[in-house]
């Protein structure tokens, strides 16, 4: 089927899936150039296949919460691709999570994961469960009883899951450990894990960091350092905080970051200060209101993204769809020149037209946020070998691999002072996926 019928045909399938329509419209409109020299890719089904997952399960959490009462939440796993490798993909627990969000999480993450080099397939999952509010005894039960149905799919060479929103250490902790006890195997089944029972050092750091390596690499591209520019980040979570804590050692200096109800701004740039007060607020639900109740020159605004305040930098970490047409013509105006994605799809199709016709350098997550399930395959290289390796070691490992990301991009990107990240990112990782693809057979 050519692009614009298998398009059709997705929408048509499944009209309510609309983020998966808009990943999958901006995947093959960047490929589509590349499929013009290669229409042997589109005889074989490839492409139709790429976009179908190869498996869905879904499943009822039935679990108990602290009153006695019975809570029912819906559960998802889309494996997507596993022609480069087992399944490999983090878990979201969060309200919005359906199969139209875990479906587009999944198309980008083949990509990404293919971008990588390394033997990862794809997938996705998680539930529609909210772990906000919720207490520590019930955030347990609930990861146990996920696993009482997930474990059976998953595996060291099947199916390896990690942390996304809403699920980190702790999380991945209480999965683990009913997943251990139900296999009666203890392996390199989830990534992401403590580094007391078999994670890797520097997995929680590994996408913010990943993040701040690759942006160094487009900004070399034009003889531009870190050093002296102004960045805006959005979110307060693992990759927001952690891409600014980068970002500050880098010498840039950060002057928002935001959460579901708003963002704080620091014309003077927030500190690491800043940084260790959001990690406690947040740890307690609190919001970053607070931060500005507590720290005088920080200003906090309700119901705002940080995409107004003048920035060179803009790092969208939070969620998809969080920076639109009217923010990205906001950032246009007050001067930003680059904008990477920490987070997965957060930029509108309208937001990047306007970013690339305003000449704004712009990376996709599926390139720069890479950094995150890359330490995540380090993290099983280590535990099949029983191995672990130095704080050192993986971040080389991890900066060689954002580099090697960044080289594969410019390759297919167009002009080099100039990169077409969008369609370098998805020619590259296309190219790989669909050479596996092809090589085993119609599948
Ligand atoms: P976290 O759960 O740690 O943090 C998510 C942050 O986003 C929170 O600060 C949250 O606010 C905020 N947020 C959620 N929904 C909205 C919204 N509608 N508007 C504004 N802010 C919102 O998740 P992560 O940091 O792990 O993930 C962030 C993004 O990065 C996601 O897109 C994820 O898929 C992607 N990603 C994550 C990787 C990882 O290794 N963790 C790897 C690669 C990509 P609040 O605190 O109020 O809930
Ligand atoms: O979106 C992502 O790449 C992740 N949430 C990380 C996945 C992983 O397996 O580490």
């Amino acid at each position: 089927m050519d692009t614009s019928a298998l398009l059709q045909e997705i929408k048509r399938r499944d009209p309510h899936h609309v983020n998966f329509q808009q990943a999958a419209a901006s995947l093959l409109k960047s490929v589509s150039g590349y499929l013009d020299e290669h229409p042997e890719l589109l005889e074989q089904g490839l492409l139709d296949c790429l976009l179908e997952p190869e498996r869905v399960l879904r499943f009822r959490v039935p679990w108990v919460d602290d009153q006695g009462r019975v809570r029912v939440n819906r559960a998802y796993r889309v494996q997507m691709n596993g022609a480069l490798g087992p399944y490999k993909g983090g878990l979201r627990f969060h309200p919005s999570v359906n199969l139209d969000v875990l479906s587009f999480l999944a198309l980008e993450q083949t990509i990404k994961n293919a971008l990588t080099g390394l033997s990862l397939g794809a997938g996705k999952g998680g539930a529609d469960f909210n772990p906000k509010g919720r207490s520590d005894a019930e955030i347990m039960r609930f990861c146990q009883a996920f696993m009482v149905e997930f474990h059976r799919h998953m595996g060291p060479d099947t199916d390896v899951p990690a942390g996304d929103m809403g699920v980190g250490m702790r999380e991945v902790g209480y999965l683990f450990g009913m997943y251990r006890k139900l296999s009666g195997s203890f392996n390199g089944a989830f990534t992401g894990k403590s580094l007391d029972f078999g994670g890797s050092v520097l997995r929680p750091e590994a996408t913010g960091y990943g993040l701040i390596y690759f942006l160094q690499s487009m900004l070399a591209q034009q003889d531009q350092t870190l050093a002296g520019k102004t960045v805006a980040v959005s979110g307060a979570g693992n990759v927001a905080r952690h891409a600014f804590a980068k970002a500050l050692d880098e010498g840039a200096t950060v002057v928002t970051l935001s959460d579901s109800k708003g963002t704080v701004f620091a014309e003077q740039g927030l500190t690491k200060a800043h940084l260790e007060a959001v990690g406690d607020i947040k740890a307690d639900g609190g919001g970053l209101d607070q931060l500005a109740e507590r720290f005088d020159g920080i200003r906090y605004h309700a119901d705002s993204r940080p995409w107004g305040f003048p920035c060179d930098v803009a790092l969208p970490c939070a969620t998809e769809n969080e920076l639109n047409e009217a923010d990205a013509r906001q950032l246009v105006n007050n001067g930003c020149r680059w904008v990477a994605e920490g987070a997965n799809m957060p930029c509108t199709a309208e937001a990047v037209s306007v970013l690339r016709d305003n000449r704004v350098i712009y990376a996709p997550g599926k390139a720069a946020n890479a950094g995150g399930v890359a330490v995540s395959g380090l993290e099983m290289s280590q535990n099949s070998r029983r191995e672990s390796w130095s704080a050192e070691e993986v971040d080389r490992r991890l900066r060689a691999i954002m580099e090697r990301i960044h080289g594969r991009c410019l390759e297919h990107g167009g002009d080099h002072r100039q990169p077409d990240y969008l369609t370098g990112a998805s020619v590259a990782g296309f190219q790989r996926v669909a050479r596996a693809m092809r090589g085993q057979g119609v599948l």
